[in-house]
């Protein structure tokens, strides 16, 4: 029994050549970026990793397979899409055996990535411990996916709505290093800084495949968080945002908004409260988050499709 994957012509063709391919996300389309930018955005990202030398995978569920890079109408489709469900490593396989579509999280795009052998995926933040985590128990599931499935994601750091110190502690609990590029302190998606040392960091592409390279050897499961910070040029700072993330975080508790529903909510909010500049921001980070993926995958060895490591 394999897994029903459907690829795009172009990933097929990459992975009769052996060329690098760099896996997206698809939730960030669906609940991260209103219509028409996630569709615009999807498709500068594609660009991006093409014009670096990688192919883009972009990731998502449709009609009970899960597909491996998106045809042009299929990314319009789901961009366009009301109400599509967001996929978690718990819903994956349930949506799947119901011929659902959907859109996948970084969890449940590493594990998709992970199926296909693709070993680097780039986003935009990852999900992590929520503020007040310790009355509401809301820790995302892609910490627990970069315990375990061994894929390199490239984020911008994980966002100030989060709780960012509970954040890094899950993840060295649970053994995933967080790489920071050319820094030393953890970013903080919209902001370079975050006032938190990270635990590692990186000056260049090779070290971080070679590092993914070597876990492989030691036969270690689970991924690598690479954090890498939004060019300054587009950075939003820290104090500039902080009253806007309250703001977005008391009324998401006024409204007893739960569960998955809790970072779609946050992330449109703060888009309001901002005007739009979070969404730019946003925009430039991931095509940032593109660009090192692609070099990272073109510095990275070949792994045949399910190998585990
Ligand atoms: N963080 C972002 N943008 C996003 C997400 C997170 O900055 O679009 C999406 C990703 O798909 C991530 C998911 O995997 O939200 C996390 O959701 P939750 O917090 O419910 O685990
Ligand atoms: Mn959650």
């Amino acid at each position: 029994m394999t897994a029903p994957l459907a690829f795009s012509a172009e990933v097929q063709k990459a992975r009769a050549h052996g060329r690098p391919i760099v896996a997206l996300e698809s939730t960030i389309i669906t609940h991260g970026m209103p219509y028409p930018q996630n569709v615009d955005t999807a498709e500068r990202v594609e660009a991006e990793i093409r014009a670096h030398g990688a192919v883009p995978a972009t990731i998502a569920i449709m009609a009970g397979r899960i597909h491996i890079g998106l045809e042009a109408d299929e990314l319009q489709r789901l961009a366009r899409a009301e109400d599509v469900a967001k996929l978690s490593r718990a819903d994956l396989a349930f949506a799947l055996a119901k011929g659902q579509t959907g859109a996948t999280t970084v969890a449940a795009t590493m594990i998709c990535a992970h199926l296909a052998g693709i070993q680097v995926f780039a986003t935009g933040g990852i999900g992590g411990v929520h503020r007040g985590a310790e009355e509401s128990f809301d820790i995302s599931a892609d910490l627990e996916e970069l315990a375990q499935t061994p894929v390199t994601v490239v984020a911008a750091g994980a966002k100030a709505i989060l709780d960012l110190p509970k954040t890094l502690e899950v993840l060295e609990t649970r053994g995933v290093p967080v790489i920071a590029f050319g820094q030393n302190e953890l970013p903080a998606f919209w902001s370079r800084s975050s006032g938190l040392p990270a635990p590692l960091r990186a000056d260049s592409a090779a070290e971080i495949a070679a590092s993914h390279a070597m876990r492989a050897r030691l036969g270690l499961p689970g991924g690598q968080l690479v954090a890498n910070p939004i060019p300054a040029d587009a950075e939003i700072p820290a104090a500039t945002l902080r009253p806007h993330i309250e703001q977005a975080l008391r009324e998401a508790e006024a409204k007893g908004i739960a569960a998955k529903a809790v970072t779609p909510f946050l992330l449109q909010r703060i888009f309001e409260l901002t005007k739009g500049a979070s969404l730019t921001a946003n925009i430039a980070l991931v095509l940032n988050n593109a660009r090192l993926a692609a070099a990272i995958a073109k510095a990275l060895p070949l792994a045949s499709p399910g190998e585990s490591a």
